[in-house]
């Protein structure tokens, strides 16, 4: 089993697709092992993508992930990396298929309604960055 991490971005709640998206988690078979909504300061949303300190859109970045309210979901499944990934469609929604969570509620390169981690250490990390075992634990059916 892997983990990986969801976050339904600040436009995935403000346009009240919150049901939505978590419907579609759970209809591909996705187990949820946390689920909470926070908002970030700007010092967490920079701790949470440290990784694009030095790319160009770093600042537009966390000034949007601590704009409003988030959705960090902490899911489970065989491959679950790949295939939330599969089910979230490619960062420009413009290019998503048919069918992916940002085709159908993603709006720009930026502000494209849910964050997948890329690798199984990062689904990992970015789990641990939202979520403690005894939560996760206390979840468990
Ligand atoms: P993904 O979220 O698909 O893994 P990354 O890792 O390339 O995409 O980028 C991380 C986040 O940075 C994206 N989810 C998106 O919100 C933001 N981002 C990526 N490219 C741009 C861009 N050209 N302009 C603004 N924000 C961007």
């Amino acid at each position: 089993m892997q983990r990986t991490l969801c976050i339904i971005k600040p436009d995935g709640v403000r346009s009240n697709n919150v049901g939505n998206i978590v419907a579609m988690i759970q209809k591909a078979g996705f187990r949820i092992l946390g689920l909470k909504m926070i908002r970030l300061s700007k010092e967490q949303a920079g701790e949470f993508y440290a990784v694009h300190k030095e790319r160009p859109f770093y600042g537009e970045l966390v000034n949007f992930m601590s704009s409003g309210p988030i959705v960090p979901i902490a899911l489970e499944k065989d491959n679950a990396v790949a295939d939330w990934r599969t089910l979230i469609g490619s960062t420009d929604p413009a290019e998503a298929a048919e069918g992916t969570i940002r085709k159908l509620y993603a709006a720009s390169k930026g502000e494209n309604a849910v964050h997948g981690s890329d690798s199984e250490e990062n689904g990992r990390l970015e789990v641990a960055f939202f979520f403690s075992e005894s939560e996760i634990a206390a979840n468990t059916l």
